[in-house]
């Protein structure tokens, strides 16, 4: 038996694709159901529901073999106990700066809002940029335009949800698209099924190209 631990918003709707081309289809519609653990048709797979930041910790603890999360997620949460064989090549977006339309920056130190506190200390420090960083969970769009901070560190897409609460991306820091990891005690255990579903992964990942 093979557990994969996956988040429930988009990362799910790009994945359910890719693991029906693996041959996995949840027994229950994912979106609709209640229940946490929902097994595959086939009978070999269980499929766990949870937030997507706590998708490497699962998989770090071997509560579940295998996950999918955001590169965003994975660098931010930084373990050693994952390996990371596959880009998905799905929930794609930018981790960016942003700032109030039209505004710069000030000298000196300067406050950032972001539930990416490791990512902004690592992006900040290597530009000898002075921070302090406020921990939001969520609407970091707000922070700015309330006082809180000077800019923000978070997901850009369309640019839609920056644009609507009158701000603008500044830098990129990173690409971030999503990644299939493994438990690395499972790779050695559970070596022929987690083979053969990361082969068949990387066919599905590439006919989507
Ligand atoms: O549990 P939680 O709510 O924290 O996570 P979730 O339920 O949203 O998880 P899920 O499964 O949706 O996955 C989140 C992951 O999707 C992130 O870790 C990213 O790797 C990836 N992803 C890709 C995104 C976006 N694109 C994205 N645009 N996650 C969030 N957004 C948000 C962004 O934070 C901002 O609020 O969308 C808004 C920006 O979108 P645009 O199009 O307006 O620019
Ligand atoms: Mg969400």
């Amino acid at each position: 038996m093979l557990t994969i631990a996956i988040s429930k918003g988009r990362i799910l709707k790009d994945t359910l694709p890719l693991l029906a081309e693996a041959g996995i289809e949840p027994a229950e519609d994912l979106f609709k159901t209640r229940k946490l653990i929902v097994p595959s048709v086939c009978g070999e797979v269980n499929l766990v529901i949870i937030r997507a930041t706590d998708v490497p910790t699962f998989v770090e603890y071997g509560a579940a073999d295998v996950g999918i999360a955001g590169k965003d997620v994975l660098v931010e949460h930084n373990s050693d106990n994952l390996y990371e064989p596959l880009d998905l090549n799905i929930a794609k977006c930018r981790l960016m700066t942003a700032i109030v339309t039209g505004q710069e920056l000030p000298k000196g130190k300067i406050r950032v809002a972001s539930k990416y506190v490791s990512l902004t200390e690592q992006y900040f420090s290597a530009r000898g940029q002075q921070v302090e960083i406020i921990k939001l969970y969520g609407s970091m769009e707000l922070a700015p335009i309330v006082g809180l901070a000077d800019c923000i560190v978070d997901l850009v897409d369309t640019g839609n949800t920056l644009n609507a609460n009158g701000m603008e991306p500044l830098s990129l820091i990173m690409d971030i698209s999503s990644r299939l990891v493994v438990n690395k005690a499972s790779m050695k255990m559970k070596h022929k099924s987690i083979k053969a579903l990361i082969e068949k992964l990387e066919i599905a990942v590439e006919n989507r190209r």
